[in-house]
């Protein structure tokens, strides 16, 4: 009887829709995956208790904080998984590392370049006693876009010359959809830019392995106010005439043109306003020596074009990422029966506690978080004064 693994006491700070794809990676990842340690979901935390205590209930947490202060306190508590907005990140992330417990946080790391070098700072500082840090960017770990990676490294696809990106959803279009965290600045730090747009930067910096070096940016907010939903005194209204609509603070839509380190050049779009299309992150990167296409709205197929086949016999093959031998895949099902969204989580949990285990700096680390950030707040810049920024 081999011993059971040490114990990794998780606290988990939001309980909203990141909080619950958390939540079912911690019970899961343990479930098909031997882990080097034992996950045990100790406190979620939320400052409404019977929000969070509901959530507690379903993902059987087994206890309940309204102070996210009171984790870093519990000695049964090893790591903070962040999944609240933008605005707390920083403050979370540091003082947790501070007081000695691994954090993983969710995407964009920060609302400012200026909060995301002091949480790589901390990260860093934190690393010297064995602390570890993870920036959640989960379309990493979906097995087709793992597969990519592979081959483009491998050199299969060659010199790369294009990088084209796109994160596409519609769930604005209606402009009197109402206003949420996600379309005030002061929460959310950006719009379509951070929230899709991150996944897109760091997707394609993973994927070629070459870092963005300047962007030439366009912004725009299509729908400027919207209806006020919920608590009024949170999100501002002005006039009577204005009192059910308050204003929007942040872009719908962001592109932008990019300069490889490497010599490629990139086209990247995020947009919350591409009626129908609900969940479409694509990249497709154009090599010397062939292709490789993905679209997570058909996530277990990449898309790979050897140019060196017979050209009689050439074109963009559909590979079913679902073979033994595709990362992560031998855990889960037989070939052709495919993964969901939710599993992107369930690998960065596994990789992460992995990491932990064997004293490894896991990535996307705080400092590839903050790469995107400066990239981010370049783009902004860019589409402010309609200048090409470098970074
Ligand atoms: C935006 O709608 C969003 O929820 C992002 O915030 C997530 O990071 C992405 O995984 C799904 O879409």
């Amino acid at each position: 009887m081999t011993d059971a693994p040490t114990d990794l006491g998780i606290g988990m700070v939001g309980y909203a829709f990141m909080g619950a794809a958390h939540s079912q990676a911690w019970r899961t990842a343990p479930a098909f995956f031997d882990l080097p340690l034992r996950p045990r979901m100790r406190a979620i935390c939320g400052r409404h208790e019977d929000a969070a205590s509901a959530v507690a209930r379903r993902f059987e947490w087994e206890s309940v904080e309204t102070d996210w202060r009171k984790l870093l306190q519990r000695d049964d508590i090893d790591l903070i998984d962040i999944c609240t907005p933008g605005d707390t990140h920083a403050e979370i992330a540091i003082a947790a590392l501070r007081a000695g417990k691994h954090v993983l946080c969710e995407k964009p790391l920060a609302n400012t370049v200026a909060e995301a070098e002091a949480m790589t700072a901390a990260a860093i500082e934190a690393a010297k006693h064995g602390v570890r840090a993870m920036v959640g960017f989960t379309y990493r770990r979906t097995p087709a876009v793992a597969l990519a990676q592979q081959l483009v490294a491998s050199g299969r696809i060659g010199k790369i010359h294009h990088v084209r990106a796109q994160y596409l959803q519609d769930w604005l279009t209606d402009e009197n959809a109402p206003l949420n965290w996600r379309l005030d600045k002061a929460q959310a730090g950006s719009g379509a830019l951070g929230d899709i747009g991150a996944h897109i930067i760091d997707m394609a910096q993973f994927v070629t392995g070459s870092t963005i070096q300047s962007v030439s940016g366009v912004m725009e907010t299509f729908v400027k106010t919207r209806p006020i939903a919920g608590d009024r005194a949170t999100l501002g209204g002005t006039s009577s005439a204005d009192a059910d609509r308050g204003p929007v603070t942040v872009d719908d839509a962001a592109v932008f043109t990019a300069r490889f380190a490497d010599g490629a050049i990139g086209v990247f779009e995020s947009t919350r306003f591409a009626t129908g299309r609900k969940n479409a992150l694509r990249l497709e990167v154009n090599g010397s020596l062939g292709s490789v296409a993905f679209d997570f709205e058909d996530m277990n197929v990449l898309e790979f074009f050897d140019a060196t086949d017979d050209p009689s016999i050439a074109g963009f093959r559909r590979i079913m990422v679902t073979e033994a031998t595709h990362p992560y895949i031998s855990a889960w099902w037989p070939p052709g029966h495919g993964l969901g969204y939710e599993h992107g989580f369930t690998h960065q949990v596994v990789d992460l506690v992995t990491d932990i285990a064997k004293g490894a700096d896991p990535v996307p680390s705080f400092a590839d978080g903050l790469a995107v950030q400066r990239i981010l707040e370049a783009v902004a810049a860019s589409a402010a004064d309609g200048m090409t920024h470098t970074l």
